[in-house]
């Protein structure tokens, strides 16, 4: 990381945390994420706190606050990769090549296709980034347990 960056993701969580508490709460990460058109249920939000925080108190500190960043840039910049006729979504097939390619690719591939069901919300076979995310963050927390 170089210097630049690190001070950008640090003004970015000093936006985030808009109460300045030092700390990123579930509800400034959702506000953010959905700013960014990533929007999420507060349970989802839990999730990605949860996989990302090694002090697993449900909040963010800035190092923290790093290892999530690098988890969204790495997943939206995989989606893109995959997202070959650039309409912001993808199909199934494409889904199971990005998923693969993320190392997801030894798992079940019914279970990867329920999830993609479960994370399709207009049922036609194709998702976007924040359900992509979702699902990559699905499949992470089954993974580890
Ligand atoms: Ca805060
Ligand atoms: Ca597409």
């Amino acid at each position: 990381m170089g210097g630049s960056d690190e001070y950008l993701l640090r003004e970015n969580f000093k936006m985030i945390d808009a109460d300045n508490s030092g700390i990123i709460s579930p509800t400034e990460l959702q506000r953010a994420l959905g700013s960014h058109g990533l929007l999420f249920s507060l349970q989802t939000i839990s999730l990605l706190i949860k996989l990302h925080s090694t002090r697993g108190t449900g909040t963010l500190d800035f190092s923290e606050y790093v290892s999530l960043n690098n988890f969204l840039e790495k997943t939206q910049s995989e989606f893109a990769k995959f997202d070959v006729n650039k309409d912001g979504k993808l199909g199934k097939a494409e889904v199971f090549r990005a998923l693969s390619s993320m190392g997801f690719g030894e798992c079940d591939s019914r279970a990867i296709e329920e999830a993609c069901k479960s994370f399709d919300p207009s049922r036609e076979n194709k998702i976007g980034v924040p359900e992509f995310i979702a699902l990559v963050l699905f499949l992470t927390s089954a993974k580890k347990t």
